[in-house]
């Protein structure tokens, strides 16, 4: 396959490590020839307001807007509301800047206008200038519970961000996947690609999401398109986040080949980070060694050149 302007992508993504190659990659693609597909299982309520982390972190990231250092919320936010809420004795655990909050405030109010969430994240994020489309995976409820040996069963964000995902994990499951359907956009995005990408996000808290929606598997088993995936792993540990921990805890491999036989079958090809050259690897899933880790602007566009160039070379 020739990779040029008309080849469509179409990237898998969780929160901030995969928000990163969807910067590379929209830096060196144009616009509609990229489409994110978002995981919308960590959403909550809070304050009344519905919050989609893994959906803002991806366009706040390719706006421009992310904050560098965390990867989620508003670089230079302040925290007004937050102390405010703290007068009146409130927890506030889960850290919502002021400007964050307005996009919180403008998707409840539409999501309650009877809008779907894909509407509602198409309109925010085109009101932000970005031209790609971020499709959430679902518009119907889809929640990550996770059963920790120290606290029962918890919601995401109790998890990752008030219990800092220190609990032991026993199991991962997704409230309503069974009720849950993939979207027109998402199938027809799913349909016509060329490319499909597996971004380095946690596999079982971020891509595990999208893949237990009923269908999405299939589509991508099924798929015309060449499929391959990242690892988020460096030197055989997560870059950030429970990614490893969380894998040790449920018995998976930290491992190229650990994670070729998470997605099953789903991957035509791996990239992994130069630090985990010497792991044991799948003798008939190709696999692109390179330096995977991104910290800088450079990093995240030269890994999405050298993936793109590779991806061609790798199919017929
Ligand atoms: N992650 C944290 O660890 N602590 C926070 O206080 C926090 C606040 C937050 C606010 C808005 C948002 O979009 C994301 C936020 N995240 C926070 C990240 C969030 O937990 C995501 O679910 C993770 O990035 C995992 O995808």
């Amino acid at each position: 396959m020739v990779l040029d302007t008309n080849t469509r992508v179409v990237a898998l993504v969780g929160g901030v490590g995969g928000a990163k190659l969807v910067y590379g990659l929209s830096t060196i693609l144009q616009p509609d020839q990229l489409t994110v597909i978002g995981n919308v299982a960590d959403d909550f309520e809070l304050y009344g307001l519905h919050i989609s982390p893994d959906l803002d972190t991806v366009m706040y990231t390719m706006a421009g807007l992310a904050n560098p250092t965390t990867g989620w919320g508003i670089e230079g936010d302040t925290w007004h509301v937050l102390e405010m809420l703290q007068c009146y004795g409130e927890d506030a655990w889960f850290r919502l800047g002021d400007r964050d909050l307005g996009t919180h405030i403008l998707r409840t109010q539409w999501l309650r206008q009877g809008h779907t969430l894909t509407v509602v994240t198409q309109r925010l994020i085109s009101s932000l200038g970005v031209k790609s489309r971020l499709l959430p995976v679902t518009d119907d409820p889809l929640v990550t519970m996770i059963d920790t040996v120290e606290h029962g069963t918890l919601a995401f964000q109790d998890y990752f961000v008030r219990h800092r995902w220190q609990p032991t994990v026993k199991h991962v499951w997704f409230k309503h996947a069974d009720q849950a359907h993939m979207t027109e956009s998402v199938k027809t995005a799913l349909h016509d690609a060329d490319v499909i990408l597996v971004c380095p996000s946690n596999p079982v808290l971020s891509i595990a999401p999208l893949l237990a929606v009923p269908g999405m598997r299939e589509m991508i088993e099924k798929r015309r398109a060449v499929c391959v995936g990242v690892s988020p792993f460096v030197g055989g540990n997560a870059v950030k986040g429970p990614a490893a921990k969380l894998m040790q805890e449920l018995g998976m491999a930290i491992t190229p080949r650990g994670l070729i036989d998470f997605y099953a079958g789903g991957l035509d090809g791996l990239v992994i980070d130069v630090s985990d050259r010497d792991q044991p690897l799948h003798a008939d899933v190709p696999v692109l060694v390179t330096r995977t880790l991104m910290q800088t602007s450079e990093d995240k566009v030269r890994l999405a050149r050298e993936l793109f160039k590779w991806v061609g070379s790798i199919t017929t």
